[in-house]
């Protein structure tokens, strides 16, 4: 769903968990969770709900976000962002021991944005931000419960107040956003878990902290046990339509393959319609094509297919592990390069010197130039440190690796070329032709200075799923350097099959 048609739903595909949104006049905002990942946060901006173009990383600076005792699937969660007396305000989770609740404010979403206000008294994970007629702070956390918040300060009055949680029985509620609408308070919430129970529920009350009243038609959104390409959607936020009609982001999953299906993205952001039925909001239908939308779509920004690494600085897309050192990872060493300095000996290790982007398409091709003549790494297909496949240049080889869980195999190797060398994979969604077909297969090859291509390995692409591998991200591609210097001329990344 989604990859070949001229405006996809996924608005925006790849691991892009947890959206949440902000309309300020004619503009969209929209970040999501980034886990383990160093820069945090990735925002987002569009003027037509369904093209974006990422803005930056919320969180970019150390001095913001410290992941390096983060867990892989840790790190920042789910974040709220909204926009109140004309500052942007963003809270989050760090969920790690060094993290916590935070909140960070710009008056330009594109940054900087402001030092991190902690928020001891905000228990738990998922705070949502919202603000009532007279100017108090409410913030709802998964639980769910809520207190009032100083949001300069981070000061918090009161002992958290549990509200309203979703059906009886009902697992994780969690994801609360609130909302006054009309004369309502509405209080939305994710519940069922984040896998295919996911769902979206709401209730209403006449104050910011209820008493609230369930839809008695809840969930609002669910595809669970329903026969529809988009799975596990839930963790959702509203927003109004440039016409004024009303729609929800929300997160969902493509598995691919047979039986239980595998999904390797992560969770990626889609947009639904929303009518309101007797003062109740109520979701239509996920379509895989927003071009019935009912207002002018603006161009597509193309994506350039090749990052040659000429600028001083990484553009936003490129996330690495942890964190990022000036020194280990920059463009500035040999103009023109991304030069990547190595500090572990392994791909296996979770601070290996990593700069990466998501996997995107069902189908895609991503390669690099590398020059490896000062040390060892290569082109990674990455789920986790326990889940990963590579091809890469080491030992005078080139070899591509393969790590499932507690195995790591050598699966193909050749004596390596002099000279630098592509490095390709392509990655071809599979039709599954049976029960036990996996969703796609992931094959690596290289190109040698004399321009002999070679295909060294084609592995199932399963045990890179989520389904396999756990947690909560999904797919990056990207360089890395287990020993020495190595140096990367361009990665390009084409979407589609071949
Ligand atoms: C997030 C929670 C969820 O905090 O997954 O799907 C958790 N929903 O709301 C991590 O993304």
């Amino acid at each position: 769903m989604g990859d070949t048609v001229p405006n996809p739903n996924p608005i925006l595909p790849g691991f892009h968990p947890d959206p949440s949104i902000c309309r300020v006049g004619d503009d969209y905002y929209l970040v999501c969770s980034s886990f383990e990942y160093f820069p945090g946060v990735p925002i987002f901006h569009s003027r037509d709900l369904v093209h974006w173009r990422q803005l930056g990383n919320v969180l970019d600076r150390p001095s913001q976000l410290r992941l390096t005792r983060a867990w892989s699937s840790g790190g920042v969660y789910a974040p709220t962002l909204r926009h109140h007396e004309g500052r942007f305000h963003l809270i989050t989770t760090n969920a790690s021991s060094e993290g916590g609740n935070l909140l960070v404010t710009a008056t330009d979403p594109a940054g900087p944005w402001s030092e991190p206000v902690p928020l001891p008294g905000v228990p738990g994970i998922d705070p949502d931000l919202a603000w009532d007629e007279d100017g108090t702070c409410w913030c709802t956390v998964a639980g769910v419960s809520q207190l009032r918040l100083d949001p300069r300060t981070g000061q918090t009055f009161g002992e958290p107040v549990r509200l309203w949680s979703a059906g009886p029985g009902a697992k994780a509620p969690e994801a609360p956003h609130l909302y006054r609408i009309g004369e309502y308070w509405y209080l939305m919430i994710a519940e069922g878990g984040t896998e295919r129970g996911h769902a979206v529920s709401i209730a209403r009350g006449p104050s910011p902290s209820g008493p609230f009243e369930p839809y008695p038609a809840n969930p609002i959104l669910t595809h669970r046990g329903v026969e529809h390409p988009v799975q596990n959607t839930g963790h959702g936020d509203l927003v109004q339509g440039p016409d004024g009609s009303w729609w929800m982001v929300f997160l969902g999953v493509r598995p691919g393959g047979g039986t239980p299906g595998w999904h390797v993205l992560g969770r990626e952001t889609f947009l639904a319609p929303v009518e309101w039925v007797d003062g109740w909001p109520v979701v239509g239908e996920v379509v895989s094509d927003l071009s019935g939308v009912p207002w002018p779509l603006e161009e597509a920004e193309p994506e350039p297919e090749r990052d040659d690494f000429d600028d001083s600085t990484l553009r936003p897309q490129w996330i690495s592990l942890r964190d990022r050192p000036e020194d280990l990872v920059t463009t500035q060493d040999r103009p023109g390069w991304l030069t990547l300095r190595a500090r572990g000996a392994s791909l296996d290790a979770d601070d290996v010197v990593f700069a990466g982007r998501r996997q995107q398409h069902l189908s895609c091709r991503a390669a690099v130039l590398v020059d490896a003549a000062e040390g060892e790494g290569g082109l990674a297909v990455r789920l986790d440190e326990h889940h990963h496949y590579a091809i890469e240049v080491a030992e005078g080889a080139v070899r591509v690796v393969a790590r499932i869980g507690p195995l790591r195999t050598v699966v193909a190797t050749r004596p390596a070329p002099a000279g630098p060398l592509e490095l390709t994979v392509r990655i071809t969604e599979d039709r599954p032709r049976d029960a036990r077909g996996g969703p796609d297969v992931v094959a690596f090859g290289f190109t040698g200075p004399d321009g002999a291509a070679t295909e060294l390995a084609a592995l199932d692409g399963r045990y890179l799923s989520t389904e396999v591998a756990g947690g909560f991200t999904g797919r990056v591609i990207g360089m890395y350097a287990t020993a020495g210097t190595v140096r990367f001329d361009w990665f390009s990344y084409i979407p589609g099959g071949f």
